[in-house]
């Protein structure tokens, strides 16, 4: 099953890989960092889909091993980019609840930075509303020494679940990351509209920027620029990108 074929992939080598979306400045177009997205292609050549095997990562456990050996490889990615003068900017890595309730990800992901001498200003961690609700200490204290060492958080998927303006003033969450759903809305249902008009406004008394996501036509891009989003990620400017890729499109951006 899916478990023991993760397991597999996990144990061996080259079914589990990266692949980069550019993030841009909603207004000039630069690309200013990329999305870290896990990507598996099975021993048959499928492609199973993040949105099916992070939830069984995560319900076994496998996600904290699955997410260290992540954060270890995109660290050396980001520094080899470094070392070939290549300024790609940031990362944002995507962390379940799950990684920050059982492991010290704080640590690691410092240790590594530390080790390749990069500046923790060029992490970017994503966590969903939910765990910006936990209760557990462990994901609070996680979250905490993040920020303290100067690791910017994003709140992704933001309007899918239980937001909670109280939550999001406490973290002092710096990226609020306006879903899909409500982009997709763009141009055809007023309510959407309304609801990132609305979205925008409250990032901007919390001082967080906003990231919208799944852009993918120049409507949407329009409507985003003149709400006052701050950064742009979707198919219109960019899909998920190979290493090779990212090195050739922020080669070409200097
Ligand atoms: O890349 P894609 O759109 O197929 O991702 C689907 C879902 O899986 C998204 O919610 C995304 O946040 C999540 N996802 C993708 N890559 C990773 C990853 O490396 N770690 C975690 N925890 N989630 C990921
Ligand atoms: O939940 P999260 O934001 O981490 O999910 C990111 C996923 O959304 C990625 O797997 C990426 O492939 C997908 N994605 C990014 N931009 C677009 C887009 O413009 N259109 C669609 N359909 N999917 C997108
Ligand atoms: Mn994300
Ligand atoms: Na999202």
């Amino acid at each position: 099953d899916l478990e023991q074929g993760l397991r597999a992939a996990m144990a061996g080598e080259g079914e589990l890989s990266m692949r980069y979306q550019p993030i841009f400045d909603a207004n000039t177009l630069k690309p200013l960092g990329v999305e870290v997205l896990m990507r598996w292609q099975n021993g048959s050549g499928e492609w199973i889909s993040p949105a099916e095997f992070v939830p069984v990562a995560e319900e076994s456990g496998m996600i904290v091993q699955l997410g260290a050996w992540q954060m270890d490889e995109v660290i050396a990615q980001l520094a080899t980019w470094d070392g070939q003068g290549l300024e790609v900017g940031y990362l944002s890595l995507n962390v379940s609840a799950v990684q920050l309730a059982r492991d010290d990800i704080a640590g690691r992901l410092l240790r590594a930075l530390a080790r390749h001498h990069i500046g923790t200003d060029r992490i970017v961690v994503e966590i969903t509303e939910t765990t910006l609700m936990s209760k557990s200490p462990l994901v609070k204290n996680n979250l905490a020494a993040l920020e303290a060492a100067g690791v910017f958080v994003s709140v992704d998927d933001f309007g899918t679940g239980y937001s909670s303006m109280s939550y999001l003033k406490e973290l002092q969450a710096d990226y609020l990351k306006i879903d899909r759903s409500f982009v997709i809305g763009i141009g055809k249902n007023r309510s959407d509209e309304e609801i990132i008009n609305a979205m925008v406004a409250l990032a901007r008394s919390l001082q967080m920027r906003v990231v919208a996501e799944g852009v993918d036509d120049a409507a949407q891009l329009r409507f985003l620029q003149s709400a006052g989003c701050d950064l742009i990620q979707g198919f219109l400017l960019s899909k998920p990108l190979t290493v090779e890729e990212v090195g050739a499109l922020f080669d070409s951006a200097r």
